[in-house]
């Protein structure tokens, strides 16, 4: 439905179509709307993986320099990691969980362990 621009009696202004409508030879048109709703990034878990050969405390770095987790943090993971085969590291948008991942295999790769993370949708 297009209205014209007005207030109702309380002076509230109401714009029904907005400022998409304009006049052409006479007659009103409406411009469609135009998205304009922001989304939320959908979110990737970056989760490590156990092995028999990485040092508890590689790992333990990892998750501070990395994952920005606190000292016991860090070493609260990287004991379930060790104890239960995976774990979160953290949760991220995409690009960024793609890009921890790289990090942690270079990192791994640099020091010769075996270390391998991985992600999965949330
Ligand atoms: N299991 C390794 C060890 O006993 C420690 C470890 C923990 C390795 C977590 C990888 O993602 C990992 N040294």
């Amino acid at each position: 439905m297009s209205r014209a621009r007005g207030s109702n009696s309380a002076g509230a202004r109401w714009s029904g179509t907005g400022n998409r409508e304009r006049l052409v030879d006479g007659q009103v048109v409406v411009e469609p709307k135009t998205k304009t709703k922001t989304k939320r990034p959908s979110l990737y878990r970056v989760i490590l993986l156990n092995d028999d050969y990485t040092p508890m405390e590689f790992v333990v770095e990892l998750l501070r320099t990395v994952f920005h987790k606190p000292q016991a943090e860090a070493t609260r993971i990287m004991l379930h990691v060790h104890q239960n085969g995976s774990g979160i590291a953290g949760i991220y948008p995409y690009e960024i969980a793609e890009t921890k991942v790289r990090t942690v295999e270079q990192l791994a790769r640099k020091a010769q362990h075996p270390l391998k993370c991985a992600m999965e949708p949330e």
